[in-house]
């Protein structure tokens, strides 16, 4: 009896893990991957991989999407346009924040992020949660009932006002991650120093973008991260420090580890790419538009990320997207004008350029090896957050999430992007791969010049429990 087609056969694929690189024809039938072998039996449909690397879809843990902000401030992305944006550049997973605001709930918060979500994700979709009230009733009621309800990872800010917690609060909500073995993030710089710096350079007329950098040097991030690698020892609980920009933060994160410590780390594109020259030489506004924190830093510090990246420091690497229009009152130009750094919206788009980029200077350019970019793009970041192996993974029973990628250079345009922001701070940066298909649960949605758009085909991801802890044997 003939046996029936797969839904698709993906051929001649030379196919990337976390730990392996063989040659493979990937089966895919209901969405997911079937069987992986040579020769495999026919598909309804079938693509010829000809022998082009394919990875997992890429997770990317940390993008914004839709966040409210006190207006006239606006995201420029929402679901549609973000996961469209993340489907280009090959990720087929994102994990956004749903933010409680100070005084409000955090289940308002996630019914409100569910609202935005539904019927408009073109990719699947997680949420993390921002806690910026942890009050009895959150600590107590809310963050464990929505722990067990899927949303087992939650960020908590040293910094920003309508944000930031104290080191007590803190220390109550890492209880709770510990209690329900959920994944706490931390977004660490010392507020108090970043205000003083602010004050005395406004006072002195340094308000153009460059200053921000000033106002967020290292010592700001260095100091908060090793309070909260303290404050993580303290009540015994892994946790992630977010977007780590420089050396004096990879110190402690491998102070921490070399003590012991389950302290896990996450970078970004903009600490590889950006320094703080891109904010700008003079008073130009230009620089507006790489303002995100923390700053950029140097060429030596964009190295030691390097570093990290190489010898197992990081577990992941993010975009931390955070979409703002250059023009306009919603986004760089709050009001309508240029103004003060403290007052520019803080991030940089990056969804879709994040894993071309690794892929491009770190594995074609000798800095990492693919299996490793495997992990950081895709395989740790799902483990990190309880997606694992449904997500980050190819094997059989994961979903179909694959990348093609295309070697040959390719100059980054924004008009080329699909996000709805009105700039890249990466245009003209020359690429040596990109991706030339992207499918999600086994449907292309992208084929390396046209999106294949079907809002509501991303689902939302309940997460498991987190299951990834720092590596001990690469590091000194
Ligand atoms: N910094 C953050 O902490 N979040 C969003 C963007 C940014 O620059
Ligand atoms: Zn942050
Ligand atoms: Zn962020």
């Amino acid at each position: 009896m003939a046996t029936a087609p797969f839904d698709l056969v993906l051929r001649n694929a030379r196919v990337a893990t976390a730990s392996d690189v063989f040659d493979a024809d990937i089966a895919v039938s209901g969405g997911r991957i079937v069987q992986l072998g040579q020769g495999l039996g026919p598909g309804r449909r079938e693509i010829d991989a000809a022998g082009r690397v394919v990875t997992p879809g890429g997770v990317d843990a940390h993008c914004h999407l839709d966040q409210p902000m006190a207006p006239p401030v606006r995201m420029a992305d929402d679901f549609d346009t973000g996961t469209r944006s993340a489907a280009c550049g090959g990720t087929t997973t994102v994990i956004p924040f749903a933010a409680q605001e100070k005084g409000g709930s955090l289940r308002a918060a996630v019914a409100d992020y569910h609202r935005r979500a539904e019927g408009r994700a073109h990719v699947d979709y997680a949420f993390h949660l921002i806690v910026s009230d942890p009050t009895p009733a959150v600590l107590q009621q809310e963050l464990p009932a929505l722990i067990q309800e899927g949303y087992t990872s939650f960020k908590v800010y040293m910094t920003y006002d309508d944000l930031k917690l104290d080191d007590g609060q803190i220390l109550d909500v890492l209880a709770v991650a510990r209690q329900h073995g959920a994944m706490a993030m931390i977004h660490a710089e010392n507020a108090d120093c970043i205000e003083w710096l602010s004050q005395r350079l406004e006072a002195a007329g340094r308000t153009a973008p460059r200053f921000h950098a000033h106002a967020r040097p290292m010592l700001v991030e260095r100091e908060a991260t090793h309070r909260a690698i303290a404050l993580a020892e303290l009540v015994d609980v892994p946790v992630l420090i977010v977007h780590v920009s420089g050396r004096e933060a990879v110190e402690q994160i491998r102070w921490a580890r070399a003590h012991g410590l389950n302290v896990l780390a996450e970078t970004c594109p903009q600490y590889l790419f950006l320094t703080a020259d891109d904010l700008g030489h003079d008073d130009s506004y230009q620089g507006a538009r790489c303002i995100c924190s923390p700053p950029p830093r140097d060429r030596a510090n964009q190295d030691v990320i390097w570093g990290g990246l190489h010898d197992g420091l990081f577990s992941v690497f993010s975009s931390d997207h955070a979409p703002f229009c250059f023009d306009g009152a919603e986004g760089k130009h709050p009001g309508g004008e240029e103004a003060p750094f403290r007052h520019i919206p803080n991030g940089i788009p990056g969804l879709e350029t994040r894993m071309p980029l690794l892929y491009s200077e770190g594995v074609l350019g000798g800095r990492i090896t693919l299996q490793r970019f495997v992990e950081l793009t895709a395989t740790h970041p799902a483990r990190a957050y309880g997606l694992h192996p449904r997500k980050g993974a190819i094997a059989i029973g994961s979903d179909a999430d694959l990348v093609v990628w295309q070697e040959g250079e390719r100059v980054i345009r924004n008009a080329d992007l699909h996000h709805a922001v009105d700039y890249t701070p990466y245009e003209g940066h020359v690429l040596r791969a990109w991706p030339a298909l992207t499918l999600a649960s086994g449907e292309v949605v992208w084929d390396g010049t046209q999106f294949h758009p079907r809002p509501g085909r991303g689902r939302f991801l309940p997460c498991g429990t987190p299951s990834l802890l720092p590596r001990r044997s690469t590091l000194p």
